[in-house]
């Protein structure tokens, strides 16, 4: 039995932020309901298709394992079905732009009058406030979050990161809560409103950066790498390039290879603890005692020397090489992975983490799998639903209805 076995989800979500919470508690169990308008779908389906006619990989990758139906729920007949719906489930997931499901006639107050042990949760680009109607992708959330500001280099523009912290990362907190949520409702019996913004999200992840905004107010922020530049500082946290958030300075450093491969390259860690031994690894045994680098505050001004140092020798060696020299001395590094790499490595294969999928329309493909590992409910990826796939088989199974009502539904286009 699956952890989340028996919670059944209303899943009215689309495009990426909500479909990721959704897929996570399918594979952790739940029957994940997706209601999908008919004929057109979540947009995503047709979004950056790579074979004509087909669910595109943006789609199949963020809903495994759910089953759709097609319900057009501002028809009377929809509106209908879906009451019936919001009666069988146990929590209901959106992410439409603010106010959608309250010009549909579901406000939270009706919501709750159908089923008030329903668990209706939401994403949002911004929480309460002045920007609560905006519409908000990803790129947009990482601005508003704190994230563009502080990545990149001092002296460029701010910069947007691949990982998705804005949608995926949001999606993350919504089922927490959602989770949460089902656990009081254990004790309590009522449901309640979940709302993960995007914007709350993402300076959630960029917390260091407010703890350092709050630092700057009293003096410069000495592992900043501006700092042995003597670039002066300004009023707000500077964007760091590419050192180390933490206490331990690091950087990323050219391996052999770089001048053609674009991710051949390390990360490599100052740690403290191990000074010595890298010291001895790069060949410059004089620097564990020497006055000027022995002590991590005596290093600090000096990173630039230091790191080129270290590059000088890491430039000799494959980012696999460094790996397999630092490792066994404790030394933190990290080769730069390319998506060809990771989508090769067999480890993550083992683990579950890349799985490769057999779909009916486009055969096999590779996605990511549950990042999050139960050892009594291990997750199997099942294929994202064809659109409406279950409508017949959720309307006879949870709606309760008999042949004739699914004719009549279908005549009058509600699903
Ligand atoms: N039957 C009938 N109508 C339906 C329906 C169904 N099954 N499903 C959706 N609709 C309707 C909605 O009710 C809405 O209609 P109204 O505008 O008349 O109320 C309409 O379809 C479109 O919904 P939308 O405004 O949410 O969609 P959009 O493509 O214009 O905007 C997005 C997309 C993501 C910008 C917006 O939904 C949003 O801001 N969501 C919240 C933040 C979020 O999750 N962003 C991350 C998205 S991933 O990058």
């Amino acid at each position: 039995m699956k952890a989340l076995e028996g919670v059944r989800i209303l899943d009215m979500t689309h495009v990426q932020s909500g479909p990721t919470c959704t897929q996570l508690l399918a594979w952790f169990g739940a029957d994940v309901i997706k209601v999908e308008r008919p004929g057109i779908g979540d947009a995503t389906r047709g979004q950056l298709r790579d074979i004509p006619d087909v669910d595109s990989l943006y789609f199949t990758m963020l809903n495994h394992n759910k089953r759709s139906i097609t319900l057009n729920t501002k028809d009377d007949k929809g509106k209908e079905i879906f009451t019936r719906l919001i009666e069988e489930c146990d929590v209901m997931v959106e992410n439409f732009a603010p106010g959608a499901l309250d010009r549909m006639g579901f406000s939270w107050e009706r919501i709750q009058q159908i089923n008030p042990r329903m668990i209706y949760a939401s994403v949002k680009g911004f929480g309460p406030g002045p920007y609560s109607d905006c519409k908000v992708y990803e790129n947009v959330a990482q601005c508003a979050g704190g994230g563009a500001s502080t990545t990149g280099f001092p002296d460029g523009p701010p910069l947007v990161t691949g990982a998705q912290v804005g949608d995926s990362g949001t999606g993350l907190n919504l089922a927490l809560g959602i989770v949460t949520a089902l656990y009081h409702r254990e004790k309590s019996g009522k449901g309640q409103r979940v709302l993960a913004s995007m914007q709350d999200g993402v300076l959630n992840l960029c917390r260091v950066k407010l703890r350092d905004q709050q630092r700057l107010q009293r003096g410069p922020l000495t592992e900043y790498s501006q700092f042995g530049e003597g670039v002066e500082f300004g009023e707000s946290t500077p964007r760091a390039g590419n050192d180390s958030g933490g206490g331990q300075p690091g950087r990323i450093l050219k391996c052999k290879g770089w001048e053609t491969d674009p991710n051949a390259y390390t990360y490599f860690i100052t740690q403290a603890a191990v000074w010595k031994s890298i010291c001895d690894v790069i060949g410059r045994p004089e620097w564990k005692d020497d006055p000027d680098f022995a002590t991590p505050s005596q290093r600090l001004p000096r990173l630039g020397e230091v790191f080129e140092a270290i590059e000088n020798w890491t430039k000799t060696k494959t980012k696999y090489e460094v790996m397999e020299i630092c490792n066994p001395l404790d030394i933190p590094v990290g080769p730069i992975l390319s998506m060809k790499e990771l989508s090769e490595e067999p480890s993550l294969r083992e683990t579950g983490t890349v799985v490769e999928v057999d779909h009916p329309e486009r055969g096999k493909y590779l996605t990511v799998g549950n990042p999050i590992k139960l050892s009594d409910s291990p997750a199997e990826v099942r294929r994202s639903p064809l659109l409406g796939e279950h409508t017949e088989e959720i309307l006879r199974e949870v709606v309760g209805f008999n042949d004739d009502e699914i004719i009549s539904a279908q005549t009058v286009g509600a699903v």
